[in-house]
Order: structure tokens, then sequence, then C-alpha cells
């Protein structure tokens, strides 16, 4: 068979860091991500959803005449069957990653994990309230550990739903009940569509479905939504910080260290034992300056947001950054890691350390993470990353790197827009209504190694805030949005479309936030909900001129995500191929003319980013004239604001960006 054609670097990355080192892997004839999808062609019958294999009679491919399995499953059932056993991947993912920070949250409380404090009190006491524990009299430890094992409690419910269904606005609540797709527990949403996915279970493509909306309900409105809520309370909600996007945060004269993964358990005390003056002198008794840490994918998400920790890059990049050969360590927990960093890896100096005891990848060195011991193993991985640096060899840093101002919690848009005494997000509201913002796109996920890195990202986004359409951003989408410059409030402003870019002058925000890692796309579920409650724009979800997207999406939490948010009532578009349910025309049509009968919101999967924008700005203006708001007019804005002041007053970008938001990583 004929070799496919392998991409030229600017093919597969629309990043010039990223195209940079991969012109480096090809000349160094190091396999990455993007050669291997150049090599592997993807399996037609499997992209479209139509192999089954949860049999032994199996696997069956449902193509050409075949149109059942041996069991007679048909095309519809097992599409359907396929799509519900990702998404309850998917939520098992985030869900379990909250449960974990749960436990975090009971040993902190008890002192058997003693690092760990409450650094958001205030939180704490919220998160109570939504959880039923008394908050009157009692010490913050007991309120602590009572948080945590009603939690925990949520996991294994035993009787009722979710608790945290009542931060729904009450017609969605009242739409998931009708429909009996109200999450009662997360474990048990999630062993329920498994359940119906054995073979001869669940055979009713639209029934299999329902229960994919629930169990991602579990996700949204549970797991990941606790997730958020307790890294909050264990590492303090986020607020706006500085700091710099792209491979060019790495240091030629440091010792760096990535951080990747998912969870800030670790990585936040990574944070802090890279700040122990001991390993400071220790890492210059070795010949470096000092000690950089830099994040990747969801790790770099939660420390980025909180602390301040520069960004390497997103989740194609992980191996790139390790072809600098100016990496020590990379030190990864749970989720998207991909198994060829070991070879990677062996071709440097780089030591690749695992540490959840949930993932030990073959070839990596495994260090335990044992919370009761939490900084002392941190500051044992920095020593270990120290050790390596007299090994570096030749280097190739490419110096780029952005600006950014990351850490838009809902708490802080509250206050940004409403002020300390009446945070509220009444003012965004009022803009929609007014029509300075047409609406708000809310673009997250992943990248794809099949298409070209980031290059939807950026499209879709520059796009949105040219037709003064807010963008909310999470996961490595964010990461893409904050390499390309576009989250500065001034950066992006010359491309801001003249409405928002008035409202984004008048606060002083940048026209794309970053809210966070993937599960804290819980956070934008709660700015909709708010919104949808605060008045003007109905009183749902499904009412809001909202799009949600995934362009690069690749990972099984991405449906989870997507089926969640439809669930909840918006428009979701996955973008960058047709989907893993094209081989059926009726599950297509269940998600999306199905689904929007059913709870308001659809699901539909599209190619390229004319067409995303294009449908996703009908939806908004749709939604407009639904609500009798104005029609969108751009002509109308844009005479206002003071963002520029400093500009006038001489001062360049990193000292416009420092007299708003203070210092880098403060
Ligand atoms: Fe084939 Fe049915 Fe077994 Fe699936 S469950 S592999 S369709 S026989
Ligand atoms: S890390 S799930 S590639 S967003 Fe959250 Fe990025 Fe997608 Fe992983």
């Amino acid at each position: 068979m004929a070799k496919k054609k392998m991409r030229t670097p600017e093919e597969a990355s629309r990043d010039q860091a990223a195209a940079a080192l991969l012109e480096r892997a090809y000349r160094l004839e190091i396999e990455t991500s993007f050669s291997r999808a150049d090599e592997i062609v993807p399996c037609p019958i499997g992209a479209e959803g139509l192999c089954c294999k949860n049999c032994a009679m199996g696997p069956c491919r449902l193509v050409g005449k075949t149109d059942r399995g041996v069991c007679g499953a048909t095309i519809a059932t097992v599409v359907a069957r396929n799509f519900c056993r990702a998404v309850a991947v998917g939520a098992a993912s985030h869900s379990d990653h909250g449960r974990d920070l749960a436990y975090t949250l009971l040993g902190a409380a008890e002192g058997h994990a003693p690092d760990y404090k409450i650094r958001d009190p205030f939180k704490l006491l919220e998160v109570a309230g939504y959880l039923g524990v008394k908050t009157d009299g009692r010490p913050l430890e007991e309120v602590a550990r009572d948080v945590a094992l009603a939690a925990l409690g949520e996991f294994g419910r035993v009787q009722g739903e979710l608790l945290y269904v009542k931060r729904a606005p009450p017609k969605r609540q009242e739409i998931w009940r009708k429909l009996g797709i109200s999450p009662r527990s997360i474990d048990r949403e999630v062993v329920d569509l498994l359940h119906r996915t054995h073979i001869g279970n669940d055979q009713d493509a639209e029934h299999l479905l329902d229960q994919a909306m629930r169990c991602a309900l579990s996700d949204g409105w549970g797991g990941s939504m606790l997730a958020t809520d307790i890294s909050d309370i264990l590492f303090g909600t986020p607020a706006p910080v500085r700091s710099e996007a792209n491979l060019g945060v790495l240091r030629e004269d440091q010792v760096n260290i990535i951080i990747h993964g998912h969870e800030p358990t670790l990585s936040e005390m990574i944070v802090a034992a890279a700040q122990d003056p001991e390993l400071i002198e220790y890492a210059k008794s070795k010949g470096a300056a000092g000690i950089n840490l830099a994040g990747i994918c969801c790790t770099a998400n939660e420390t980025l947001m909180r602390e301040g920790i520069p960004l390497a890059g997103n989740f194609l990049q992980q191996e790139l950054a390790i072809l600098t050969g100016a990496v020590e360590a990379m030190v990864v927990d749970v989720q998207c890691i991909f198994q060829g960093l070991v070879p990677v890896a062996d071709q440097f100096h780089t030591e690749l350390i695992t540490t959840s005891p949930k993932v030990k990848i073959t070839g990596a060195t495994h260090i335990q993470f044992d919370e009761s011991r939490a900084l002392e193993i941190a500051k044992e991985i920095v020593r270990r990353a120290i050790d390596r640096f007299p090994d570096r060899k030749e280097t190739f840093i490419p110096e780029i790197r952005s600006p950014l101002v990351p850490g838009f919690s809902h708490e802080y848009i509250d206050y940004a827009l409403g002020g300390l005494y009446r945070g509220s997000l009444r003012p965004l509201n009022d803009a929609i209504i007014a029509g300075r913002i047409r609406g708000v796109v809310a673009n997250i996920g992943c990248n794809n190694a099949r298409i070209c890195h980031d290059e939807l990202h950026r499209y879709v986004v520059t796009e949105f805030i040219k037709n003064d359409v807010l963008v909310v951003e999470t996961g490595c989408g964010a990461i893409a949005s904050a390499k390309q410059g576009y989250m500065t409030p001034e950066t992006a402003l010359e491309l801001a479309g003249p409405g928002l870019r008035e409202v984004c002058e008048a606060v002083g925000i940048p026209p794309v936030l970053h809210l966070g890692s993937c599960v804290d796309n819980s956070r934008i579920l709660t700015v909709l909900a708010q919104m949808a409650t605060e008045g003007g724009l109905g009183e749902d979800i499904a009412d809001i001129p909202a799009v949600g997207m995934a362009p690069e999406w690749m990972s099984e939490k991405a449906l989870s995500i997507a089926t969640y948010c439809v669930a909840s009532g918006a428009y979701v578009i996955l973008g960058g191929s047709s989907g893993p349910v094209s081989g059926s025309e009726t599950v297509l049509q269940m998600m999306s003319e199905g689904w929007e009968k059913k709870v308001g919101g659809r699901l539909e999967f599209v190619e390229e980013g004319e067409e995303i924008v294009r449908r996703a700005l009908a939806h908004i203006d749709k939604k407009r004239a639904d609500l009798g708001l104005a029609e969108y007019d751009p002509s109308k804005w844009g005479m206002s604001g003071d963002w520029r002041i400093p500009e006038i007053l001489g001062l360049p970008l990193e000292e416009r960006i420092e007299a708003v938001y203070g210092k880098a990583g403060k």
C-alpha cells in the first residue's frame, strides 16, 4: 500500500513554535504523534461508529450489505452503543478526578494530608450550602470534612438525585425530571450506561442516548462540578494573573520541569517545591540559574489559573517540549498523556515520571504520589530533575511566547462585572440584550493530530470576536488562544468587533476569557445558569444566545462534555471530522432534531471552520430573535471605552497589561 504523504511542519501545525520543533523532529528522525498520524490510515468503519466488538461473535463490521451484527443489532444500535461507551468513559474520567480531590479534601480536614490547606474558606462555605452541610459556628476543618464526605456520597448516592441538580435553572431541572434523565448518582449513571451496552441489553438507539445524557449530566453537574469546587477550596478560586504561553517559556539557563495531565494535587506541591530555597541552591550547585516550571494540557491550566505558572503548550506539544532537549523532567498524572513520550524522552536526558496510582507507562519512572507525604515527594521529584541538568546536550528552544491574562473563574467574572458588593452577571446580560455583545461562544476541547494543530481554534475564535461574540475557553482550546496572543485585553482588542470592544474596554477584560481546565467546563455551566436566572435572556440555558464547540476534539471526555452541554440546553458543534456517529443517519437525527425537541440543545458534527462559524452565528441570531432582542447591528457601537488611555500615554504593551493586572504570576 502506498505510504501516506507526510505533512510539512507548517501543514501539521499553525503554531510556529510547534512547527519549528516538528522540523527538528523530522531532521533527527524522531517519531511524534504528527508523523504517526501521517503514517496510520484511520479505519473508516470504526471512524463512523460502525464496528461492534461488544462480544466474541464479532467484531461485526456493518458495511456494504451488512446492516445487522451476528446478534441482529442494527446499525443505529451499534453506532449509539459505541457513542454511549465513549460518553461513559469520558464521564468516568472527569468524575474520578473529582472523587480524588474529595479524598484530598478529606485528608486535609482530618490531618492525614498535612501539606494541604483550605485556601478558599468562602468557597468552602458556599459549597457546604449546596451539599446541605451545616456551617454555623463550626470550625472550618469540621465543615471541610463533612463537605468532603457529602461530595463522596454523591458518587454512590442511594436515593434521589444529585444535590447539584438544584444549581441548574428551575425550568431545566423540570425538563430533566420529566424526561427521567435527572442524574441519580455519579457512579450509578456510568455503570448503568455501560451495562446497557452489553450484548443483548438496551437495543433502542433513542433509549440508549437518553441514558448517555443522564450519564453525562452526572459528569457536568456532578463529578466535574465537584472537581472544580474542591480544587478552588484547596488551591484557591482563580482570579486574573499574568503569565506567558508557548514553548519559549522554557529557559536555557534553568532546570526545566514540565507538569502534564489534569490534577492540581501533585502539581501544586511541585510549584511549592520549586520555590524551596534549598532546592534552588541545589540547582545552582549543578550549574543552573534556577528552577523553571511550565505546564502542558490541563495540569497546566490548573496551575496557570491559580499561580500564573506559564503554559509550555497544549496536547500536541507534549512530545515537542521534550524535543527542545531542555526539559529535565516531565511529571505526569492522569489523562491525555502519550505513551509516545517514552521513546522521545529516551533520545534526550529527560526523565518521564508517572505519579498517579492509576497510571504507569512502560519505560517511565514511577514515583507514586501519596498525599500524606505530598511536599516530600514533590521535592524528591524536583531534586531528580535537577540531577539531570548536567546531562543536557544541544538544545533548541524557539523564542516564541505570548503574554496572557487567565484566571476568569465565574466568581471573578461576577466581581469584574458587578463589583465587590453587587457582583452579578447583569452587565453581561444587558450587553447581550443591547446587542453590544451578539452572543457567547464556549470554545473548548483538545487538539487532534489528524487536523492542523490549533488552526480551527484560531480560525473560529478570530471570527467570533470579530463578530462581537464573547468567547470563553477551557482546556487545550484555551491554550491555543493564549499562544495566539488573544488573551490579553489589548492585543485581541485590535481584532474584536466594535460592541465587544466597548464592553471589554469598560470592564478591562480580554474578549477571550480563560476559564480553566476541562473539568472547569462546569464553570461555564454555572455562568450560563446564572445568566438564565439573572433575567432578560429567557429563563433557561436553552434560551441564551450561546453555542458550545470543540473544533479540534479528540477525547472521550469531549463527548461527555458535549453531551452534558446539549442536555443542559446548549447547541454544541464538534469539529474536524464527520464524527463518530456518522455511520447512522438515524442517530445523527436523534442527536440533532431529536435532542432539540427533548432538551432544547442539539449536537452536530461539522468538519469545516467556515461552516462551524456560520451555523453558530445563525443560532445566536435565531436565539436573539426568539427573545425579541434587537437585531445585531455593529454600526451602533465602538464610540466609547478607556482601555486605550495607557496607549495614549505611550506605555508599551507589557506595561499596559501590568498597569491593570499587576506583575506576571502575582
Ligand atoms: Fe456483533 Fe452483536 Fe456481538 Fe456486537 S454484540 S459484536 S453486533 S454479535
Ligand atoms: S487536556 S481532554 S486534550 S482539552 Fe484537558 Fe486537552 Fe482535551 Fe486532554
